[in-house]
């Protein structure tokens, strides 16, 4: 049985998870209507990633005696300067991620709630390879500069299969 505090905050990160879907599925529409058709397959395939991940937090909160709560979404941004901001934004997203999974990792320890705690052990090691797989896009961005986007739109499936797919 989830305590109402653990249950509020995994109802939250149902929300998040389903906002990450949603915000990677915009970038991607984005990425596809300015001709990176590498750059959003990458983004279709996490924004499905995060709509999994919505869903094992609805399973868990439903197996586990509590009620999962599917809230209204705020609308993602829908334009971007160029590649780099919007993989700059990736992360900083990813990183807003991680720290609200230790929120509710430090809750459960707080709560004495083991159960939870553990199961929440596979997002804390999904958010390690998701912040290092971007920290590579964004290494590869500055080492190319700004004009071989042709290329880096071409490679960036390589780098998925290479280190997110291992996540999933
Ligand atoms: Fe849900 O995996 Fe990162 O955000």
């Amino acid at each position: 049985m989830l305590s109402t505090k653990v249950e509020e905050l995994l109802n939250a990160q149902v929300e998040k998870e389903g906002y990450s879907s949603l915000l990677y599925l915009s970038m991607a529409s984005w990425a596809e209507t300015k001709g990176f058709p590498g750059i959003s397959q990458w983004l279709y395939a996490q924004a499905d990633e995060e709509k999994n991940h919505m869903l094992e937090f609805v399973h868990y909160i439903n197996d586990r005696g509590g009620k999962a709560l599917i809230s209204g979404l705020k609308k993602p941004q829908d334009n971007y300067q160029g590649i780099k901001q919007l993989f700059n934004d990736v992360m900083s997203h990813e990183q807003f991620i991680s720290a609200s999974i230790n929120d509710i990792v430090g809750l459960c320890i707080e709560e004495r709630d083991y159960t939870t705690q553990n199961w929440l052990q596979a997002f804390v090691a999904e958010q390690i390879e998701e912040e290092a797989s971007v920290q590579a896009i964004l290494d590869r961005l500055n080492l190319i500069g700004d004009n071989n986007m042709y290329m880096f739109d071409r490679d960036i499936l390589s780098m998925r299969s290479a280190s997110t797919d291992s996540a999933e």
